[in-house]
């Protein structure tokens, strides 16, 4: 019996010491630690407004940024940037973008500065041009384009919602006749925002949601006109010829209308969004680009590549469901989003 208890507590002893010698070896250091506490803090606290984007852009950050930290712990300038260009293309950076940064990180000779922050600079070179157009003229009639679940509809409230904060008069245009269920969506959005809703019977004709819309604005101070259509895919040709035709009705009232035609793309496609937007410049004069769901997923690298191989502007990005989450897009603070550098170099 006495035996029993006594080989109890080697075996016990044994393992305490095995313990205690694990967590002496491999403490957590404390910027692992930062790491996870401060993801235990955001996901139970909500965010301040000046920290959603960040906050959003988590997954990216983590699945980017980190794994290029760990490459570079070692050697801050390495030689071979097979690894950096391996890590660009599997965050949702082409192949054919991810040449072009290592090319200008190459060419960087910038002294005593390392290769993440050459690659900080590259990026923001990239994109830097990229800006969202702010209404100058009145009425400004927006047409928000896309195919199906792209997040059409919420950001076109959330536009609206945007402008409404900056002292402009938005009406939001129900166009998607086609489902009753995204008037629906509109009008609630409308209601919440205490602004008109120009909608229509299922299956009405869109072009004429799309008139009445125009006309409601025309006398508004600083009237801007957000029209949301129903989701299409760019290879559908009767569905391309209708907002043809939208165009052609705004264009009897105003000639200079639409403004704008923003195509809304899911940022969880990743890179494969890229094809999306390709084709549908073919079918329709797109104007710029707002990039959603960016707080779902781990692909905002895609934005590089979007601006790089598209002639398009990024004008907005999308990163949650609450009407807080539309933001004109800033290269700037894009990039050091996703790229947090201690000493970073980039121009103010
Ligand atoms: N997480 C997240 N969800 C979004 C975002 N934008 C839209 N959604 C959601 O995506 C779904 C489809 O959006 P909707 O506006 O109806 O897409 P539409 O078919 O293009 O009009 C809805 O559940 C939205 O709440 C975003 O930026 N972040
Ligand atoms: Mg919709």
């Amino acid at each position: 019996m006495n035996y029993n208890i006594f080989l109890a507590f080697i075996i016990i002893g044994f393992f305490a010491s095995f313990f205690l010698y694990i967590v002496w070896k491999y403490p957590i250091s404390s910027e692992e630690k930062n790491l996870k506490d401060s993801s235990v803090e955001s996901s139970s606290k909500e965010p301040l407004t000046e920290n959603r984007l960040d906050f959003a852009l988590e997954k990216t950050r983590t699945h980017f940024f980190q794994r290029l930290k760990n490459l570079f712990t070692q050697d801050k300038n390495p030689k071979d940037l097979k690894p950096l260009w391996e890590i660009l293309v599997s965050s949702d950076v082409s192949t054919q973008t991810a040449d072009f940064l290592i090319q200008k990180i190459e060419e960087d000779s910038t002294p005593d500065i390392s290769l993440l922050e050459k690659l900080q600079i590259a990026s923001l070179n990239l994109i830097s041009s990229q800006s969202s157009s702010i209404p100058t003229t009145y009425p400004h009639i927006i047409l928000m384009v896309g195919v199906n679940g792209t997040g059409k509809t919420t950001s076109s409230g959330k536009l609206a919602k945007y402008y409404q904060d900056l002292g402009y008069s938005p009406v939001l245009g129900a166009a998607d006749t086609f489902r009753a269920a995204a008037t629906e969506q509109l009008s609630q959005w409308a209601e919440k925002l205490g602004i008109p809703c120009i909608t229509g019977k299922p299956g009405s004709d869109p072009a004429a949601i799309a008139y009445k819309t125009l006309e409601a604005v025309e006398n508004l101070d600083k009237g801007v006109g957000i029209i949301d259509t129903a989701g299409r895919l760019q290879t559908k040709k009767d569905l391309m010829d209708e907002l043809e035709k939208i165009q052609r009705v705004l264009q009897k009232k105003n000639p200079l209308a639409p403004q704008e035609i923003l195509l809304v793309i899911d940022g969880t496609y990743g890179q494969n969004a890229l094809s999306q937007v390709l084709n549908f410049q073919d079918a329709v004069k797109v104007t710029g680009l707002i990039v959603t769901k960016l707080d779902g997923t781990a692909k905002g690298g895609m934005i590089l590549t979007l601006a790089h191989e598209t002639s398009l502007p990024i004008s907005w990005i999308g990163f949650g469901e609450s009407e807080k989450d539309l933001r004109p897009f800033d290269a700037k603070t894009f990039i050091q989003a996703i790229l947090p550098l201690q000493h970073s170099t980039l121009p103010s």
